[in-house]
């Protein structure tokens, strides 16, 4: 804590991968006026101004002290004069009226309940408002709009209440344990990892990030619809997509030279919606992190020789098993898809009934254990911390960094991880907890 605040100005780090950034700001007042500002910016479409906003606020939760005078932040690095400006008016006045006029515009507050509804994005969010929608309510009474919702959106309608509450940490490892329980009977010795924002210490949040593994590479291949046909036998699936036939090795050397898009990966994946009982309870309390050391251990010793004889083997069979998993890729597919053929009128009757279940969104990414630590990086986020970590590796490494691995295009070479130390061992950047990391 500093004591002659007024006097030093802080030092913050260029990148914010380099900086720790725990949940609890010192200055969350100052915080969340800039995410304001951010989002608001978000909104109209401007992305630069997102941008420097929400940078300005990731240097602030940086910060270990509490702002007392606004020397201590002038000159910081990415905290610009539109920032400076908000900052002082909130030291010296208790608020910022820029940022009283957006929280007391009602658009503003449209637009991030339309945003919080499954499947919609700003461009449609405006439209509606645009057309005299106001609330959740409007949007099921209109009925002039229903032929302009795509399945999505006539979920995140239907569903609004159950998936705008926040699931628990409690909650999210159930699920996670709910999934294991399941994986046990198609392939024994999977590890779960709940990622995502519970991950960083979050208490709720706004799905159940699950990444998911096996410690010999392969066996993973053609599990996801597995799993998927059990989850959805056992009545647990009420909606979600699937991709699958990305992460085969020869899909992933032939994609680390192609430029990927920010946040998009290719694993096998499920993103959706499963019926979670309201009283299922987390039998076991064996949380992540114990599984994770198991990993890292089990990948430093047996399984790195079971690896290379995985590989070998696969070789072999490689083409009759992908042949094999595709047809059953889209045979599940296909039953997916036709569980999902409620239409909107069905679905708002399902979820206004007493029922014993909640919706809830849950991803389910499959990772060949060679991957599973730069995948564990990149879905633990956040989101600004990834972003981070992207850039630094380009522009400073020059190396390029996805969830798949950190790559050297120009020799088309990639340095292997067997922990998260790794991973930051291999960026050549000190390691961050994952509760430093909410930038
Ligand atoms: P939440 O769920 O509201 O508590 O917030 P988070 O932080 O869990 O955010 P979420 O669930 O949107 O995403 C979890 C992390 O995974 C986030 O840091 C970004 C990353 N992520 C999300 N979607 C993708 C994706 O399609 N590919 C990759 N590689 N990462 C993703
Ligand atoms: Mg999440």
């Amino acid at each position: 804590e500093s004591q002659d605040s007024g006097k030093k100005e802080a030092i913050v780090k260029e990148y914010a991968c380099m900086r720790k950034t725990p949940l609890k700001s010192k200055n969350p007042d100052i915080v969340s006026a800039l995410e304001t500002l951010s989002e608001n910016a978000f909104f109209h479409d401007d992305e630069a101004r997102r941008l420097a906003f929400q940078k300005a606020a990731g240097v602030i939760k940086s910060l270990n002290f509490k702002i007392k005078n606004i020397n201590q932040v002038k000159g910081l690095h990415d905290v610009g004069k539109h920032s400076l400006e908000v900052i002082k008016d909130i030291i010296e006045e208790g608020s910022s009226i820029e940022v009283e006029n957006i929280i007391n515009d009602p658009w503003f507050h449209q637009m991030k309940a339309f945003q919080s509804i499954y499947g919609v994005g700003p461009s449609k969010a405006k439209k509606w408002i645009a057309q005299n929608v106001f609330t959740i309510d409007d949007l099921i009474e209109r009925t002039d709009l229903h032929s302009s919702f795509d399945h999505r959106m006539e979920l995140g309608i239907s569903f609004y209440k159950d998936l705008n509450t926040q699931v628990t940490k409690q909650h999210a490892l159930a699920i996670k344990n709910l999934i294991q329980q399941h994986l046990e009977e198609i392939l024994p010795g999977c590890i779960l990892v709940l990622a995502g924002g519970f991950r960083r210490g979050k208490a709720s949040g706004h799905d159940a990030d699950i990444l998911l593994t096996h410690p010999i590479e392969g066996k993973e291949i053609g599990l996801l619809p597995k799993l998927l046909n059990l989850l959805s036998d056992s009545g647990l699936v009420l909606h979600g997509t699937m991709e699958t036939g990305h992460n085969n090795p020869q899909t992933i050397m032939k994609d680390k030279g192609k430029p990927l898009a920010s946040n998009v990966d290719h694993f096998d994946k499920w993103i959706g919606i499963m019926k979670i009982d309201k009283n299922l309870k987390d039998l076991d309390s064996s949380d992540n992190e114990n599984d994770l050391i198991q990993l890292e251990q089990n990948s430093l010793t047996e399984t790195s020789i079971e690896t290379k004889k995985g590989r070998l083997s696969k070789k072999r069979s490689f083409v009759q098993t992908l042949d094999n998993n595709e047809d059953f890729a889209r045979d599940t597919k296909k039953k997916l898809a036709s569980n999902s053929k409620m239409s909107f009128e069905q679905l708002l009757a399902l979820s206004s009934k007493d029922k014993q279940w909640v919706a809830r969104r849950v991803d389910i990414i499959v990772v060949p254990v060679s991957q599973f630590f730069y995948a564990l990086v990149g879905w633990t986020g956040n989101k600004w911390f990834n972003r981070s970590l992207r850039l630094y590796s380009q522009r400073v490494l020059g190396l390029k960094l996805t969830s798949h691995g950190l790559f050297d295009l120009n020799r088309g070479t990639s340095l292997p991880a067997n922990s998260e130390h790794q991973v930051f061992d291999n960026l050549k950047l000190e390691y961050i907890e994952p509760t430093d990391r909410n930038c």
